[in-house]
């Protein structure tokens, strides 16, 4: 057996990064809602990620999306973070709202929209080195819609042509991480569509180039712990975007819609050696709040996270190899889900007092006021690029 005592040191190493989005209004292309609040400037959504961090202890950065949270002066930014008690994380480009890159940008047959792309994420590198961020994460919305509109071969050669003058940038703290999504905005085919392709982009580039693996970026049905195991193995499980879908990219809380799956991608982050001060996996969400207010939306989502990995934490692993080795199918299994039955809210209440964080996080944030100040305070929130 293994209890809450045993763990409760390990959930200590936890950090889930948010995104600097999730506080935009956000939608679907049928409506973006505006809601009350809704930071005006990049300076907002951090101080709105900073107190997701006061009221759970589990977030300390925040990413931003270049250029929408573009701003003059990106050490004046990291001061100002610092100041409200959280660093900036991941810099994610973006080069999928340029007229120019209808038909491509890192992949394109110009040469010269190539090197327009190519030079939108040398000036993300430069952002790193202002903000301190590790991380560089590109996703790219390329690929086609139509059989033979496109040479998909010569698609990735150019693709490893040009991700190569970016990771040359790069200095030797600084890592590249290749995002996959199997498919949208293109609908025929993707450049980097799953695993295997970024696996394979990234394993040309060097050690410092790693996958992105977003959970709501997979085919129904798809065995996503499988993917984490796999990755961990070939050392190049760079970082999750953590949310949940239905069906299709949703954007939603993150162990909303399948709780389950996301305690078993847990117990294999922590088995393959991701977890916390074990390895170098970042924990980040990429969520969108379209319709409930977006401050509890990152509380409740960091909390679903933290639950999930006590869980498998719990996990007791010397009995499950016993079971798994004697061929004991149904007690190695009965082993792995009475970790996932267990109920570890009241534990985890007692264990954030104990380091002077709020029992109950999201109670504790709706009887602050800081909801209610920011909706007389803000007016006219943006969107958040996304929607
Ligand atoms: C693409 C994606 C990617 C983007 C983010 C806004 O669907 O997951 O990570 O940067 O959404
Ligand atoms: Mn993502
Ligand atoms: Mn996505």
């Amino acid at each position: 057996m293994t209890n809450f005592a045993d763990i409760s040191s390990r959930l200590a190493e936890q950090e889930i990064e948010v995104p600097s989005w999730a506080y935009g209004n956000s939608g679907t292309r049928f409506k973006v809602f505006g809601s009350p609040g809704t930071p005006r400037t990049v300076e907002e959504k951090i101080a709105d990620a900073a107190a997701v961090h006061r009221f759970t202890g589990l977030a300390p950065r925040v990413a931003l999306h270049i250029p929408w949270d573009e701003v003059d002066d990106y050490a004046a930014l990291r001061r100002y973070a610092e100041d409200q008690g959280i660093g900036l994380g991941t810099i994610n480009s973006n080069t999928f709202q340029d007229d120019d890159y209808k038909l491509g940008a890192l992949t394109h047959t110009d040469a010269k929209i190539r090197q327009k792309a190519i030079d939108h994420h040398f000036a993300c590198i430069d952002v790193m080195d202002a903000t301190g961020s590790r991380d560089l994460k590109i996703w790219l919305a390329e690929g086609s819609n139509y059989p033979g509109q496109a040479d998909i071969r010569g698609r990735q050669d150019r693709l490893a042509e040009s991700l190569a003058t970016i990771y040359e940038r790069l200095s030797d703290e600084q890592r590249l991480v290749l995002e996959y999504k199997f498919f949208e905005p293109a609908f025929y085919h993707t450049d980097v569509p799953d695993w295997g392709t970024a696996y394979t982009q990234v394993a040309a580039l060097g050690d410092n180039a790693l996958v992105c693996l977003d959970t709501g970026h997979h085919a129904p049905g798809t065995n996503i712990e499988f993917i984490v195991a796999q990755l961990l193995r070939l050392g190049k499980l760079g970082s999750f975007d953590f949310n949940s879908r239905f069906y299709a990219d949703d954007d939603l809380i993150v162990g909303a819609a399948d709780p389950y799956q996301l305690f078993r991608i847990l117990f294999e982050v922590i088995r393959g050696g991701g977890y916390g001060t074990d390895g170098d996996t970042a924990f980040m969400l990429d969520q969108c709040h379209n319709i409930e207010k977006k401050i509890p939306g990152q509380i409740r989502s960091v909390l679903n996270v933290q639950e999930m990995t006590a869980r498998a934490l719990l996990v007791d692993t010397a009995a499950l190899t016993a079971a798994q080795e004697e061929g004991d199918v149904l007690l190695a299994n009965e082993i792995f889900m009475d970790a996932f039955y267990t109920d570890v809210r009241t534990d985890l209440a007692a264990w954030r007092e104990e380091r002077g964080l709020p029992g109950n996080p999201m109670q504790a944030y709706l009887a602050s006021g800081y909801q209610e100040q920011i909706e007389a305070e803000r007016v006219g929130g943006t969107q958040a690029g996304w929607s």
